[in-house]
């Protein structure tokens, strides 16, 4: 019986588009579905850990609109994938997650690798349930792949349980759009502002046209949130740079006499406090999940119309050039931070000046994104690729491996810590193995960076927070990949003029002095 359960959840993913599996299986039914995930004509992606797979399912999801599945075995699989649909969820980015599990008909007798695995996801996804062989097991899938994808898209797990009895998966939760009178307030308020500035969040990425139309139209600086990078495109004269909820945009911010918030998401700002005291319009397709950002008046529907109804004049407060002025300040005030000698401001510098147009550049967690971020010339959105909802480490990996598999040809350069690289070492063999166009850049200074900068005394001291050396690039080069070490500007120079279309690994070896003044200048 459990064959054509398979075959459903094969072909119900195969329906919604999408052409790729990920999983890392156990030798339970996940291998029937990765038979007839194949014999349905997907391919079949083995990864090195259920995590990874998650996070690579749910950037391809992300990627091609077409929700991605993972699989995973029962007990420690499941247990393993949690990180990877916490990322899903709190990044916005649409998975299904399937796992075996001890069929609900021998729940009594066996007690090995049992726990209640959908109490375990019920907190890191938007629905955790049962994928049971019953008459309305294809509707299941279709209805769980649908509630991944809808905004905000997230995780969505399964155990796949042949015996089980049947479960309905809750249609996606719809906030009644906002009325005309809140519609016209917003309108009035936005039509009256002076000097607006927009800060414009994920929820914004898939409307990019019709946002940057309205913004367009009303003229003001624009600051995105990490995800949102490249909705106005590098060199724009309105683009601002990021919200990064720190310093760095404050000055922007102060001189605003109204904040008008677009897709965005409260899941995304750094905890910091609020400091501007001006009224905020918030624009989104969702309800706020949080208060971060105190919101005057919330504007909630579809958000092409709010956009035509709600931004209807031009604002006469800036200068056209405004947002690139403030762009313009934030980085010489990051670049003014460098110490000299081999840091991340100038590999990044190096890696900016060489990748091939079109690029996908993917991040991870640590002191090197805020070397990254600020400088990363996107033009378009999701050409860069950031946990930030979760922010967590190990995601800049999988995540270019799902770039590349989701953009064929692509070059994708992936940029990494040495600890969030360490975490995800074993997925170098899959970028060898399936020969993709990525270039790893490991920022490699043998510490959690991130967290030394915060250390103060009596916290363990720098023993707590340092590795010893290890040479990544020698790692590298035996599981397949060309590798090279750089030490200096020229060198990476040189390994960067060419080589984006084939896999190699670049260690850099930089100091990090420079990152207590840059956390400072951004974050305040
Ligand atoms: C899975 C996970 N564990 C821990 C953290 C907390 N954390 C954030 S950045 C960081 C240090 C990252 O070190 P590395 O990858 O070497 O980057 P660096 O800060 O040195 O640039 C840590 C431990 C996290 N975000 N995610
Ligand atoms: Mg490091």
């Amino acid at each position: 019986m459990s064959d054509g359960l398979a075959q459903i959840l094969a072909d119900g993913v195969r329906a919604r588009g999408a052409d790729i599996v990920f999983g890392f299986p156990g030798g339970g039914p996940n291998l029937e579905v990765v038979g007839a995930a194949v014999g349905a004509g997907l391919k079949f992606v083995l990864t090195h850990g259920e995590t990874t797979a998650c996070m690579m399912a749910g950037t391809y999801g992300l990627l091609t609109g077409r929700p991605g599945l993972a699989i995973a075995t029962r007990g420690p699989g499941a247990a393993c994938a949690v990180n990877g649909a916490a990322q899903a969820t709190l990044d916005r980015f649409p998975l299904l997650v399937v796992t075996d599990c001890v069929p609900s008909a021998h729940r009594d007798e066996f007690g090995h690798q049992r726990f209640d695995q959908q109490q375990l996801f019920t907190p890191v996804t938007k629905w955790s349930g049962r994928l049971a062989q019953t008459p309305r097991a294809a509707d299941v899938v279709r209805d769980a792949l649908d509630l991944a994808a809808a905004r905000p898209a997230g995780a969505v797990h399964m155990d796949y349980d042949p015996t089980g009895t049947e479960m309905e998966v809750p249609s996606a939760a719809t906030v009644p759009p906002s009325s005309d009178d809140v519609i016209e307030t917003a309108e009035q308020m936005i039509h009256n502002a002076s000097r607006p500035v927009a800060i414009v969040g994920l929820g914004a990425i898939d409307d990019a046209p019709a946002v940057r139309a309205a913004l367009e139209r009303l003229g003001c600086p624009v600051l995105t949130t990490y995800q949102a990078i490249g909705l106005l495109p590098e060199g724009h004269p309105q683009q601002a740079g990021l919200f990064t909820s720190g310093r760095i945009e404050s000055s922007l911010l102060f001189e605003a006499d109204l904040v008008v918030a677009v897709g965005f998401d409260q899941v995304e700002p750094m905890p910091t406090s609020w400091r501007y005291d001006v009224p905020v319009v918030s624009i989104s397709e969702v309800a706020a999940c949080a208060t971060l950002m105190p919101i005057s008046v919330e504007v909630i529907g579809e958000l092409g119309t709010l956009l035509e109804r709600t931004i209807t004049t031009r604002c006469s407060g800036w200068q056209p050039e405004a947002g690139a002025h403030a762009l313009a300040d934030a980085r010489a005030a990051l670049a003014a931070t460098a110490t000299g000698g081999f840091g991340p401001l100038e590999l990044v510098e190096a890696i900016v000046d060489a990748v091939p147009q079109g690029t996908i550049a993917t991040v991870d967690a640590g002191a090197h994104f805020l070397a990254i971020m600020p400088f990363w010339p996107a033009v378009v959105p999701l050409q860069v690729l950031i946990s930030n909802g979760l922010a967590t480490m190990g995601f800049a990996v999988p995540a270019a491996i799902a770039a590349a598999l989701a953009r064929p040809g692509t070059p994708v350069v992936c940029m990494v810590g040495d600890g969030g690289l360490a975490m995800t070492l074993a997925e170098l063999e899959t970028i060898a193995r399936l020969r993709l166009p990525i270039t790893v850049v490991v920022f490699d200074d043998a510490a959690l960076s991130l967290i030394e900068v915060k250390q103060k005394p009596g916290q363990g001291g720098t023993g707590a927070v340092r590795f010893g050396p290890v040479d990544y690039a020698q790692v590298a080069a035996a599981m397949g990949l060309s590798s090279a070490v750089i030490t200096s500007t020229s060198e990476a120079a040189k390994v960067f003029a060419g080589g984006w279309d084939a896999p190699r690994l670049v260690d850099a070896r930089i100091d990090p002095a420079t990152y207590a003044r840059l956390i400072e200048v951004t974050r305040g």
